[in-house]
C-alpha cells in the first residue's frame, strides 16, 4: 500500500487549546504523524510519496470559496492586526448562533474567524493554511490512485479534518480530507462511494456535507454525542435529508465501549455499506478508539487494529484511508499501521 505524506503538516503546530476552562498543550501535534510514518517504515509497508504540485480544483467543490479564501489568508490578517499576534496562535472569539447573520461577510477579522468556526479548541498558526492544503494534496493523490487501479492508499495528513464542514473548521480540522477524496473518486468517474469513519469523534463535517447526496454514503461509528465532542450531531436518527434521505448511518456508542460492542457495530456499518454497492471506500482512520486515548472514552486495544484492518479489507472495495485523530501519541503509529497491516493481510 502507497502513503502520500507531506512534511509541511509539521507547519501546523499549535501551542495551546482550550480544555476544560484552561489552556492547555495542544493535542494534536506533528508528532503524531512523525510515529506514523516511522512505524510504516520500521515494517516496510510500501513506499512513501510527497505529492508535489497537484491540481486542487475539487477543494472548491467541497468548501466554500469565501471560506478558502479566509483560511489561505488569515495569518496575514492576523499579523496584521498587531505585529505581537506573530507569537500567538489565532482563536475565535464570537461565533453567529441562532438569530445572527451569517449571510454577511464582515471586515472585522475576529467576526470572520467565528462566522467560519465552531469551537476554541482549534488554533490557526503560521503554517495552517500551508499544511492543510498539502494534506488535502496527499488525501487527492491517494484517491487518484484508486482510480488508476490500486486496491488500497494510505493519506498520512494533519491537521485531521472529519469536523470541517463546507465553511467551517473546528474540532482540529481545516479541509475535510475524507470528503476530498470521496469527491475526487466521483469526479474520477466512481458512480457510488462510501465513506466509513471510525475516528472516536462523530464526523459532523462529512455528514453534514454529504448530507443531501446520494452518491456518497457516509456512515460514521463514534462515542455518543449526548456526552462526547461535538455534542450537537451524529445521533442515529441522522439517515440524511432530501436525495440523501437513507445515505447517512449513524452508529453511536457510549463512552467505555470496549472491542467486542465496537467490533459488533462495525459489522453493521459494512453491511449497509455492502448493500450500498460502493464503488470505492474512504476510511476515516482515526485512533483515538484506543484505550490510552486522553481525550475519548472507549477501550480498544492495539492488538484490535490489526482485526479492523482485517474486516475493512473484506468489504472487497478499493480503499483509501485518511489519518484523523489519535492522540496517545506514542501509540498512534502501531494502532495505524496494524490497521493497514490487518488490511494488506486480508486483501491479499
Ligand atoms: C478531533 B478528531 C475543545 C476541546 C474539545 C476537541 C476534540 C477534537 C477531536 N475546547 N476537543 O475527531 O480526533
Ligand atoms: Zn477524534
Amino acid at each position: 500500500m502507497h502513503t502520500f505524506y507531506n512534511d509541511r503538516h509539521a507547519l501546523h503546530h499549535g501551542k495551546l487549546e482550550m480544555f476544560r476552562g484552561e489552556l492547555v498543550p495542544c493535542f494534536e501535534v506533528p508528532a503524531r504523524a512523525d510515529f506514523v510514518l516511522d512505524e510504516l517504515k520500521r515494517r516496510a509497508l510500501g513506499t512513501v510519496e510527497t505529492p508535489t504540485a497537484f491540481d486542487d480544483g475539487v477543494i472548491a467543490r467541497v468548501h466554500a470559496p469565501r471560506y478558502v479564501d479566509f483560511l489561505r489568508g488569515a495569518w496575514d490578517e492576523w499579523v496584521a492586526l498587531d505585529p505581537a499576534n506573530a507569537q500567538r496562535d489565532a482563536f475565535p472569539s464570537y461565533w453567529p448562533i441562532r438569530t445572527f447573520r451569517s449571510d454577511v461577510l464582515p471586515a472585522s477579522f475576529a467576526a470572520r474567524m467565528g462566522l467560519f468556526s465552531y469551537d476554541a479548541g482549534s488554533p490557526l498558526t503560521a503554517g495552517t493554511w500551508t499544511a492543510a492544503h498539502a494534506g488535502a494534496g496527499c488525501a487527492i493523490a491517494a484517491a487518484r490512485s484508486l482510480v488508476a487501479g490500486e486496491r488500497a492508499a494510505f493519506a498520512l495528513t494533519r491537521p485531521p479534518g472529519h469536523h470541517a464542514g463546507a465553511d467551517f473548521f473546528g474540532g482540529y480540522c481545516f479541509l475535510n480530507n475524507a470528503a476530498i477524496a470521496a469527491q475526487t473518486l466521483r469526479d474520477a468517474g466512481m458512480a457510488r462511494v462510501a465513506v466509513l469513519d471510525i475516528d472516536y469523534h462523530h464526523g459532523n463535517g462529512t455528514q453534514a456535507l454529504f448530507y443531501e447526496r446520494a452518491d456518497v454514503q457516509v456512515t460514521s461509528l463514534h462515542g455518543d454525542p449526548h456526552t462526547e465532542y461535538p455534542y450537537y450531531l451524529g445521533y442515529a436518527d441522522e439517515d440524511g435529508a432530501g436525495a440523501g434521505l437513507g445515505f447517512n448511518r449513524n452508529l453511536p456508542l457510549p463512552r467505555g465501549t470496549g472491542f467486542a460492542a465496537w467490533r459488533a457495530a462495525l459489522g453493521t456499518a459494512l453491511q449497509g455499506i455492502a448493500a450500498f454497492g460502493a464503488d470505492a471506500l474512504v476510511i476515516s482512520l482515526g485512533l483515538d478508539t484506543f484505550a490510552g486515548d486522553p481525550i475519548a472514552g472507549f477501550t480498544l486495544q492495539s492488538a484490535d487494529y490489526l482485526a479492523i484492518g482485517d474486516a475493512l479489507a473484506r468489504a472487497g472495495l478499493p480503499t483509501v484511508f485518511v489519518f484523523e485523530g489519535g492522540y496517545a501519541v506514542t501509540e498512534v503509529g502501531v494502532n495505524a499501521v496494524n490497521v493497514l497491516e490487518g488490511f494488506m493481510q486480508a486483501a491479499r
